[in-house]
């Protein structure tokens, strides 16, 4: 195997043997194998000419959301994507006046030693043997793999979105072609354009569905009574299991990248749901066990399941685990039957509590647009000095810390602003308010830095400025997996410079594709808390 698509990736070699994240070597050569099936589905519906529909659309998002770090270690269900990705593109092969003349077109096999055996020559030391290039092909597919789960996510609420799928064809088919290094480069600005749609459209998909999220407080202790823990991104199995468990003596908590569901009305009106219980995704294995009750993951991030509580762990949509109970989605388009988790939730003792007290969160666009005329006053009348972004991801590792460090040491008249699991290092922090506005605004979860966004091009026309540059905002992003990726790209292609990105910059780009992008958008690698807070409050 070989896999250095998050920030926790072995450094200098990869992940070559096994996974830092637990995926093994079997697991990740299914995931390529499964990738190299979809360029080849993608040659096909490319030379098919025509838009191609819905269902193909999904396939290939799902497809994409499987391989994404810590979201699928079921090795049956990954054989299956991978059959199901050969039917549908031999089926496609036989509508097509000329078949392209790729190994990935014309490949077969059905078994999953067969797939396995495949992915030692399709991996993604097969998408060139030049080292740059093959460093921007990794670059275009990570971000593809991270739009594509926010695509999937709209999906499952009803909204689809042609562009983006067409988009999967086109970069998927770049993959499996010899191109140079301009037209990979431009390919690469274009799949932060259609991160942007992909962010965009999902928060169109929730807050349509859900409601605009308001600024709300979260309980971080807990009941008495037993309860279900949902973790992940996907918040109609959240409006699932509320409704399911509604009047029954089980309780519902989030955990991670669930917490912003407490702020979308749609949820609050659920007595029984109840707060939010412990913290991010790599503290799971401790924070399941005292849990107690039953565990939902709806996506990633999922990490090597301790026995203690792997009885009551399942899976559902993308996610899967092998030995782990998976909750499907009936083919008729009705509800998931949560049942089975219900009844075992209702034999469980309740949660051991590990926190009091409450965060606070809920400022997604509308709200904190709402909040614009008070925000600007703050910012006229120097109250505010700067905004900090520090969304995106958090992971394992001591040197996180830095984030920690920074919202601790910024000073008192900056606001950080922040989307995704990468608050988990700094919400729980007491760093008090400027004249009510708090001094962390949680927009939601990662693919909510399109709020952030949203928030930044609305100053920038308050302001009256012309570059969305000039704002009095600093870029602090944390990265582990690829939806970090797509959430950068889109930056990028928002025109936002002078990012800085850690714990450490992608394994995965070489120092001439580094360069590039550190010329071109001034990325800047993170260094000390205290010499980065100096040059952000300086505007560098
Ligand atoms: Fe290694 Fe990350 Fe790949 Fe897991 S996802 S195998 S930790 S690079
Ligand atoms: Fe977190 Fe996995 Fe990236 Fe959605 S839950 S941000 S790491």
């Amino acid at each position: 195997m070989y896999c250095d698509q998050c920030q926790e990736s072995v450094k200098g070699t990869g992940c070559i043997a096994r996974g830092v994240c637990g995926k093994n070597e079997v697991t990740a050569k299914l995931q390529d194998t499964l990738v190299y099936i979809l360029e080849g589905l993608a040659l096909c519906a490319e030379a098919a000419g025509k838009s191609i529909d819905d269902n193909v659309g999904r396939l290939i998002g799902e497809g994409l959301f499987v391989t994404v770090t810590n979201t699928n270690f079921d090795d049956d269900a990954i054989t299956e994507k991978i059959r199901e990705t050969i039917a549908l593109r031999d089926q496609l092969k036989t509508t097509l006046a000329s078949v392209p003349d790729h190994d990935c077109v014309s490949w077969n096999g059905s078994t999953k030693e067969e797939f396995v055996g495949k992915a030692e020559r399709s991996g993604i030391e097969a998408l060139s043997t030049h080292e740059d290039l093959r460093s921007l092909k990794s670059l275009i597919l990570y971000g593809l793999k991270g739009l594509a789960a926010y695509t999937d996510h709209a999906a499952v609420l009803g909204y689809t979105d042609d562009a983006i799928h067409q988009f999967y064809v086109t970069a998927l088919a770049a993959l499996a072609k010899d191109l140079d290094a301009d037209s990979l480069l431009g390919l690469t600005m274009e799949t932060g354009n259609i991160a942007v749609k992909a962010m965009a459209l999902l928060d169109k998909a929730n807050t349509e569905t859900y409601g605009n999220p308001e600024i709300t407080k979260v309980n971080i202790g807990v009941g008495n009574r037993p309860g279900i823990l949902i973790s992940g991104h996907d918040l109609k199995d959240m409006e699932e299991l509320l409704k399911q468990t509604e009047g029954t003596d089980v309780d519902v908590y989030t955990h991670c990248e669930m917490l912003p569901a407490h702020y979308y009305p749609a949820f609050k009106k659920y007595s029984h749901f109840v707060g939010n219980y412990g913290s991010s995704w790599w503290a799971q294995d401790k924070e399941f066990e005292s849990f107690n009750g039953p565990i939902l993951m709806t996506t990633n991030c999922i990490v090597p399941v301790k026995e203690s509580y792997r009885g009551r762990l399942f899976t559902t949509g993308n996610a899967g685990y092998e030995g782990v109970r998976h909750i499907p989605a009936p083919k008729d388009g009705s509800s998931k039957d949560f049942s089975e988790m219900i009844k075992l939730a209702g034999t469980c003792k309740p949660p051991v509590e590990i926190e009091t007290g409450e965060i606070i969160g809920g400022f997604a666009h509308n709200q904190v647009i709402a909040l614009a005329d008070k925000v600007v006053d703050a910012v006229q009348s120097g109250a505010i000095k700067r905004f900090v972004v520090m969304a995106g991801c958090d992971g394992r590792h001591n040197s996180r810390k830095y984030y920690t460090d920074v919202a601790g040491q910024l000073p008192k008249d900056t606001v950080i602003l922040t989307a995704g699991c990468a608050k988990y290092r700094y919400n729980k922090l007491q760093l008090g308010d400027i004249g009510g506005i708090p001094r962390v605004l949680d927009a939601g979860q990662c693919n909510d830095s399109y709020s952030l966004a949203v928030i930044a091009m609305k100053l920038k026309e308050v302001f009256g400025l012309d570059d969305i540059n000039d704002l009095p905002i600093s870029y602090d992003i944390a990265w582990y997996e690829q939806k970090a990726v797509a959430v950068l790209l889109a930056l990028l292609a928002l025109g936002v410079k002078g990012i800085r990105l850690g714990p450490t910059l992608p394994e995965f780009l070489t120092p001439n594709i580094a360069a590039a992008l550190v010329e071109k958008f001034d990325i800047k690698p993170i260094d000390t808390a205290e010499s980065d807070i100096s040059a952000m409050m300086a505007g560098a």
